[in-house]
């Protein structure tokens, strides 16, 4: 059987990004005859993605661009799970839809998995050329703070713990999904645990990630601290 890549959206309030990050997965996918299709997983965007998300459709096609909105903002975490389980590839792709992930590392993701036979590949923004372009210090501050304690603690061998740009084998992210306990910004790091728990192997491609353009941000102090309160929670179960 061909391999097959579904690409995992979630989306919420991402209508200018939305046409440019498909655009972009559609030709990298097409350049490199890969075979894809790309699930939009909408939590009913005030600012109308959906919309959007259906006109890109009609463009595309059915069988590229799925739509699976949701009634209401449910989160990141469930907002996988829901995309999984109307996946048909053998291989998933998560991203955010706002542009901090350029779709043009994807085939680098897919050769390195073919050449190593991996479980998973993920982005990098801690190793290599990889980097962060457009954050203040202080986000870069936490960001690399964030990954050095969780690095410490937990020993994962793995660069960047908190990112989310990464490609599994369905059936891998299927399992890591049902023991993953975390929601927020602690869930892509126990992701991770739990896969070297599991004794998956898991590869790393250097991405340059860009801050959102368009949009608003919302990493705050709560955040963070319910980072921490996660972090320590793994530390003290794993
Ligand atoms: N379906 C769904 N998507 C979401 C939800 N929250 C965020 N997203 C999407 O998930 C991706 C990551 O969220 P971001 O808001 O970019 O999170 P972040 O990168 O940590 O923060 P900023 O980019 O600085 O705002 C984006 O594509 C969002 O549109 C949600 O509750 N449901
Ligand atoms: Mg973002």
């Amino acid at each position: 059987m061909a391999d097959k890549y579904s690409v995992l959206l979630p989306t919420y309030n991402e209508r200018e990004n939305l046409p440019i990050i498909t655009w972009l997965l559609v030709k990298a996918f097409k350049e490199h005859n890969i075979n894809f299709e790309i699930i939009i997983i909408d939590d009913a965007s005030p600012d109308g993605t959906l919309e959007v998300a259906k006109q890109l459709q009609q463009l595309y096609g059915e069988d590229r661009i799925i739509l699976r909105p949701r009634a209401g903002k449910l989160g990141l975490g469930t907002a996988y799970v829901h995309g999984i389980k109307n996946a048909t590839g053998n291989y998933v792709i998560i991203m955010d839809a706002d542009m901090s992930h350029h779709p043009k590392f994807i085939p680098e993701f897919i050769k390195l998995q073919k050449a190593k036979n991996l479980d998973i590949v993920t982005g990098t923004r801690y190793h290599g050329a990889g980097g962060v372009h457009g954050w203040d210090l202080r986000r870069k501050l936490t960001s690399r703070g964030a990954n050095f304690i969780a690095a410490t603690l937990l020993r994962p061998g793995v660069s960047d713990l908190t990112g989310s740009f990464r490609l599994y084998r369905k059936d891998v992210l299927a399992k890591l999904i049902e023991v993953t306990k975390a929601k927020g910004y602690v869930f892509q790091m126990e992701m991770m645990i739990r896969a070297r728990q599991l004794g998956f192997t898991i590869g790393e491609i250097p991405i340059t990630f860009v801050d959102r353009v368009y949009g608003e941000s919302k990493l705050g102090a709560e955040e963070i601290a319910l980072y921490l309160k996660g972090l320590l929670t793994l530390f003290l179960t794993t």
